[in-house]
């Protein structure tokens, strides 16, 4: 069960920030509304939001999921692989501190991005990727066991279309993983039950479990629908401008 989340409003430069993706420059006042419904959406759910302020300094910084894992157990702040977020992290220990005793932290030369850390019961799978190294990965399988947590590290270096672990991976509750082609034949999703996307929909793989409902991108019906009829309430939520950025629905957050 979540109760808080930790959200950060697109700063207006937020056109500058990474992307690989060829969708067009993102449209600020949308993606203020689109960050508006978002909120609305967590708080429905029954999460209380803690609101960093926007930060020019940092275009990428309203994907706060990248700068932290935060679990029941235990807190580590990340350290993201990509220079211009490394400081994106500053915001984080002084919101952390009223809520977990001890804060752990990625070390030099390991980096972590949160997206890359999908939790998914007593298990995370850490995805060793573009932003993610081995270095990082470990470090953070290191801290999650001694939280009493067990971690498998899957190497998505080689898949050009997914930028995190997150976009095509999502454990949306019980034994189901929602999964993008290229991932469903890994053994470390044995005893998983998959949800495999159609081609057309893969972006729809980063959802968003929260307490009883499933926020899924709008747009995406097919995988809503398998969704609903798995037994699971969904909310859609329209975040085309975040698209644009490489960004999907679970990058918009740090759930706890
Ligand atoms: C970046 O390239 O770092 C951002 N434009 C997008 C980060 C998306 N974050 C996530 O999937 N957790």
């Amino acid at each position: 069960m979540f109760t808080r989340a930790i959200v950060r409003q697109p700063s207006t430069n937020f056109a500058s920030g990474l992307t690989s993706v060829d969708l067009g420059p993102p449209v600020f006042e949308r993606a203020l509304r689109q960050h508006q419904a978002y909120c609305e959406a967590l708080e429905f759910c029954g999460l209380d939001l803690i609101r960093l302020p926007p930060a020019d300094k940092y275009p990428d910084s309203t994907f706060v999921e990248d700068t932290a894992v935060l679990t029941a157990r235990g807190a580590v702040v990340t350290r993201p692989g990509a220079k211009s977020r490394l400081g994106e992290t500053e915001a984080i220990p002084p919101v952390l501190r009223r809520y977990y005793d001890e804060l752990h932290s990625i070390r030099e030369p390991g980096t972590v991005d949160g997206g890359d850390v999908c939790e998914a019961g007593e298990h995370f799978f850490i995805g060793v990727s573009r932003r993610t190294n081995e270095e990082g990965a470990k470090q953070l399988a290191r801290l999650l066991d001694s939280f009493g947590y067990s971690s498998s590290l899957i190497d998505i270096r080689g898949l050009s279309n997914i930028l995190h672990l997150k976009s095509g991976l999502a454990y949306v509750g019980g034994k189901h993983l929602l999964v993008i082609e290229a991932l469903r034949g890994l053994k470390e999703f044995c005893g998983y039950d998959l949800i495999c996307l159609n081609s057309a929909e893969e972006y729809a793989a980063n959802c968003l479990s929260l307490n009883s409902r499933v926020l899924v991108a709008a747009g995406f019906n097919e995988t809503k629908k398998e969704l609903e009829r798995l037994g699971y309430q969904t909310i859609a939520l329209d975040i085309s401008e975040f698209q644009k950025m490489d960004g999907g629905l679970s990058c918009l957050s740090l759930r706890f």
